[in-house]
Order: C-alpha cells, then structure tokens, then sequence
C-alpha cells in the first residue's frame, strides 16, 4: 500500500513567489493612497470626504489580502500539479494544520473588520439619524414617485419636481419618502444613498461644499421606468444663486395655476410638444397605438380610436379633455397618471403636448 507522499518542504520557489506578492501588494497599497477619487467623482459634501477615507482604509488592506489569497492559490496550482508519468491516482502530500499561521490568518482580518465596522459606526449616525441643527440649517422633503422626485421646500407652496436647489455649506436635512414603491435616492458626489420607503420618513443630514451640478439616481428598482429617474439633478449653489432661484420659484408659483384658456390651448407647438413628450412622458407611454403599453395606454390615435376608453365614452374627445387629464392627472384600472404638477407642466406646455398628440396616427 502506498502511504503516501513525502511532506512538500517551502523552497526557494514558495519564498520568491512571497516576495513578488509583496512588491505587487506594496504596489497596490501606494496606489490606493495617492488615487485621487475627487478626480473622477467629485466630492461635494463634507461627508463624501468621510466616506472616501473609509473606503480608502478598507482598500488599502483588501489589497495584500486579495495579492496573497489569489497568489497563493494560483502558485500552489501550478508548482503542485499533476506532473506528466504520474500516475492519476498518485496520493497528494500530507498536509497538517499550522496553528501560528491559522491563528494569524484568522485574528488580523478579524480586527481589520472590527475597526472598519467601529469607524462606521461613528461615522454614519452623524448623517442618517442626526438632523441639522444650526440657526441657518435647512429642512427639505424628498419623496419619491414612479418615476420622479419631488422636493419641498419651506415656505413655498407647490413642491418641485426633479430639481433640488441647494445653499452651499449650509448644513441641509433631507426628509425622503415614498409615496408608491421603495425608491433610493442617491447622490454620488455627496456619497449619499437613502432608500425613500412608503409610509417612512427618514432623515439624511450633510454639508454640501462645492457649487455645481450633480446627478441624483435612483438605485431602487422601482417599476418600468426605473431607468428614467437619472438624469435629474441636484444643484449646489452660492447663497445669492440660491436666494435668486427661490425668489424665482416662489413668484412662479404664485402665478400658477396659469389659466389654461382656449387661446392657450389652440397656440401650442406640436414640435415642442414632441420634446416635451420624449422628455416626461415616454418613461410611461409609447407613441403608438393603445394597446402598446408601458406603465400608461400607448397614446397615438387618441381622438379617433375607440380603444381609449377614459377619452371615447360615448363622445369625440376634444383638446380640452385630453389638456384636463394632463392638467389633473388620471387615476385608473391601469394606475395612476401624474398631474400637471409632478410631471412639471405649465399652461403652455399642456397646449404643445396636446398639439403633438393630435398629429400620433
Ligand atoms: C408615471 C407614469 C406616467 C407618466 C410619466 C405619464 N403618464 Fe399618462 N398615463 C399613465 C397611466 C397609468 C395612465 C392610464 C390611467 C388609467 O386609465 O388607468 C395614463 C393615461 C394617460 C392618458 C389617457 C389615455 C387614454 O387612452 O385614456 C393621456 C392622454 C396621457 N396619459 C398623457 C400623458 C402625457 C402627455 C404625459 C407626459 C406629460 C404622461 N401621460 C405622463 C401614466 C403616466
Ligand atoms: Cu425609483
């Protein structure tokens, strides 16, 4: 009977291959610390820096371990591999534990999650349980729809939709909710990401540093037109910027409800409508005939098909009942069609939809 192959010692080979790990890992170390993330992805609130730092801390020792775990692995392979005139059935050495190596292996990844974890536990709560609380800090409400944001500000009446304006390093709370599915509002440049849940409201609070514009993103999966919630912005601005956008907004809103007049309706555009259209309303519905459906009915052949039950019941719909269901919004076996509001529409943008909407055959 065979009993086995003698003990394979550690040669020259195991200790060059040691060492060519370290130089990679070495290597790979210094990269993480001089990276400059900022370059890529701006680091537009006081926390982002935080957050990079942790991440940067956590790189730096995933590094040797991802080196050694994998070089190991592939070295042991091949310099242990089934040579040729072995025989298939040849038994492998008898390998026995080694308790320092065991007991290292085991007690420094071990500590190295303990303060990965202890640093996020102090970082964290500062931001997603602690609210603003200076004299000069701001309140907003975030919430989500199907398939947009929507932020209120204090002090005025009417939410904003898909926009966020915010005061440069003025601390903010961010109140987010839900009011359909879970959606998760998400700010790279801030290194900020809150699920927004039905019935939920929870606080995010930061700092933001540096004026510019910013993409928030959804990365919830929330429904068909889940891919349509990027491309919205957040816009840190100086205070005057600011202070002007919301003068603006507010004398905006006290305007509105522009009345939407027949001479309104009948002046639209179809051209802008059709913009319009491919900007607000195609996350929802096709331009084609009805029963092409996404979230909301296909939408050509409007005026004339009578598979457009909430138009056609009994009568030819006219521009003004399609302009009523863009102005109130629509509330269905289907679901739930936002109103003018939510999906940013003012009197002239109705009049160009509806515009575009007559010339679908
Ligand atoms: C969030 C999804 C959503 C968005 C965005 C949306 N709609 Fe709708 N829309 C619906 C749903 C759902 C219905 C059907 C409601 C029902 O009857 O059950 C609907 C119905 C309609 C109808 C009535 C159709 C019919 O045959 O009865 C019209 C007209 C319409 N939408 C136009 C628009 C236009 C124009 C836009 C862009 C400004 C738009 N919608 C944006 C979801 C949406
Ligand atoms: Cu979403």
């Amino acid at each position: 009977m065979n009993t086995g192959q003698q003990e394979h010692k550690l040669d020259a080979g195991f200790w060059r291959a040691t060492i060519v790990m370290g130089v990679i890992s070495a290597l790979g170390m210094w990269g993480v610390v001089v990276f400059p993330i900022e370059r890529y992805l701006p680091e537009a609130a006081g926390i982002a820096v935080q957050i990079d730092w942790l991440f940067k801390f956590m790189a730096f020792f995933s590094v040797p371990i991802l080196v050694y775990v994998n070089g190991y692995m592939i070295y042991f392979a091949v310099r242990y591999r089934n040579r040729k005139g072995q025989p298939l059935d040849q038994p492998g050495s008898s390998i026995h534990d080694h308790k320092a190596l065991e007991f290292w292996w085991t007690a420094i990844p071990s500590v190295l999650m303990l303060v990965l974890g202890i640093l996020s536990y102090v970082l964290i709560p500062q931001y997603y349980t602690a609210r603003a609380a200076s004299a000069d800090s701001v309140t907003i409400e975030a919430i989500g729809h199907q398939f947009s944001w929507e932020f209120r500000y204090p002090g005025l009446r009417d939410p904003v939709p898909d926009e966020l304006h915010l005061p440069i390093n003025v601390p903010v709370t961010i109140d987010s909710t839900s009011t359909d599915v879970i959606h998760s509002f998400w700010v790279p440049a801030f290194r900020m990401k809150q699920d927004m849940i039905p019935g939920m409201v929870v606080p995010m609070t930061f700092t933001p540093t540096e004026i510019g514009k910013y993409e928030i993103v959804c990365t919830e999966f929330c429904g068909v037109g889940h891919s349509g919630m990027r491309d919205r912005f957040v816009y840190v601005q100086s205070r005057s910027d600011f202070d002007a956008w919301y003068a603006a907004e507010k004398t905006k809103q006290a305007h509105a409800p522009t009345q939407l007049t027949a001479a309104v309706l009948a002046s639209g555009d179809a051209g802008a409508g059709q913009q319009l259209f491919n900007a607000r309303c195609t996350t929802c519905h096709n331009a084609a005939p009805f029963d092409q459906r996404k979230v909301g009915p296909g939408l050509a052949n409007l005026f004339h098909d009578p598979a457009h039950p909430k138009l056609l019941s009994g009568k030819a719909p006219t521009p003004a009942d399609v302009a009523d269901i863009l102005e109130h919004g629509l509330s269905g076996s289907m679901g739930q069609m936002p109103n003018a509001q939510l999906n940013g529409l003012s009197a002239k943008d109705i009049a160009d939809l509806v515009a575009y909407l007559k010339t679908l055959k």
